[in-house]
């Protein structure tokens, strides 16, 4: 076997490792955060509030719109 080709093997699983423990890491710091619930809230308009601006409906990180009309926890008053 070619050695260049083993050289190639090597440096490419030592660049997928790397990437693996940099993507790792970083899903385990967004994990860190915390995680918002409807019963975190005391009022829907707070919740509303809340979502609107952290993305909007565009973006729910914290599932709070299960049924994405653009209203969050419906359940709350
Ligand atoms: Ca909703």
């Amino acid at each position: 076997m070619n050695k260049s080709i083993i050289w190639i093997l090597i440096v490419s699983a030592l660049v997928s490792g790397l990437l693996w423990l940099l993507l790792g890491n970083r899903n385990v710091s967004s994990t860190k955060l915390k995680d918002y619930d409807c019963s975190d809230f005391r009022t829907q308009r707070e919740a509303q509030t809340f979502f609107e601006s952290n993305g909007g409906p565009s973006s729910d990180p914290h599932n709070l719109d299960g049924d994405k009309d653009g209203k969050v926890c419906e359940s709350l008053k």
